[in-house]
């Protein structure tokens, strides 16, 4: 009798379908015919490790609330890569999946397989990974809570319908619609990003770091949608190894230099971004008005 577990692993592969284990994917990337593709993935688990010990070296003396939220914010920006990136190395969220009729990458092999090698654990982490840079970011600027969450909920957006546009097997156009979706919704963040936080950050006394971290957010993030055309996912130019550290490569830009570039401002708590002792509390510390007695 089919169990849950049973049932749960039939359905992944019917919608992945994939008919390579993990352990073949495993061996395919790490057996020493991909060292490459194998290094884009290990330069990256060091990276994000490097980084998080680098930030808590460099908050260690932090003291106001709202700094250390944003320490915290930047922080998990690499947890959730050195995550990712271990789900890639493991071969847990690789797949082999067979394109579209019309595909460029249509009647490829991978490792014996019909198809192209998809890296659909790198858009499935983005989900998590990306909201925490624009929660530094948002703060850096001096936004509000209103203008910082919708930018999360766009990027989650973006995130899941690209993550759909890759796992998209059964027509070429419902691919692109998936990647044209995504794309309305990360301008709806470049022009928060570009517009309101921009202003906002003149305004707040950060706008020389906003401008820094916004051409390196802004440029970096349009080279992923690129990347994704030009790659195996959508006009095959690039192939698998070349795709894998082009994002490598970017999210080096996109998450560890942001991270270091803002922390070393952070870590001064110059006004701009401090909110004093009662920042975020849940319950009032020094009472204004003298108790009754
Ligand atoms: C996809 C394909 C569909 C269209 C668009 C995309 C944009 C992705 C972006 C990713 C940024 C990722 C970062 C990760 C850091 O952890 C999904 C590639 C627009 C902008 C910064």
């Amino acid at each position: 009798m089919a169990t849950p577990t049973v049932l749960a692993l039939e359905t992944q592969q019917i919608l992945l379908q994939s008919d390579l284990t993990q352990a073949e994917l495993f061996e395919y990337v790490f057996g020493g015919d991909n060292t490459l593709l194998a290094l884009s993935f290990v330069v990256n688990i060091a990276l994000a490790g490097v980084t998080i010990l680098g930030i808590a070296y460099l908050g260690r003396n932090l003291t106001d609330p709202r700094s250390k939220m944003i320490a915290i914010a930047l922080m998990l920006i690499s947890v959730v890569s050195i995550s990712s990136y271990t789900g890639l190395t493991s071969g847990l969220t690789l797949s082999v999946l067979e394109m579209p009729a019309g595909h460029p990458a249509e009647g490829m092999t991978t490792a014996g397989e019909d198809g192209v090698l998809t890296m659909w654990g790198r858009y499935l982490t983005w989900t998590f990974s990306t909201p925490f840079i624009l929660i530094a970011l948002g703060m850096i600027a001096g936004s509000n809570w209103t203008k910082i969450l919708t930018t999360c909920a766009f990027t989650i957006a973006m995130c899941v319908t690209g993550l759909a546009a890759a796992l998209t097997t059964s027509s070429l156009v419902m691919r692109w619609w998936w990647f044209v979706i995504s794309s309305i919704f990360f301008l709806v963040i470049v022009y928060v990003i570009l517009v309101d936080w921009t202003a906002e950050a003149e305004q707040t006394g950060t706008g020389d770091l906003f401008t820094t971290l916004k051409i390196l957010t802004v440029v970096g993030w349009f080279g992923y949608p690129i990347l994704w055309a030009l790659g195996v996912e959508g006009f095959a130019i690039l192939p698998v190894t070349a795709t894998s550290w082009g994002y490598s490569g970017l999210d080096i830009i996109t998450k560890y230099i942001v991270t270091f570039v803002a922390m070393f401002y952070v870590i001064e708590e110059p006004d701009s971004i401090t909110g004093g002792a009662d920042y975020g509390a849940t319950v009032r510390t020094s009472p204004s008005t003298p108790a009754d007695d």
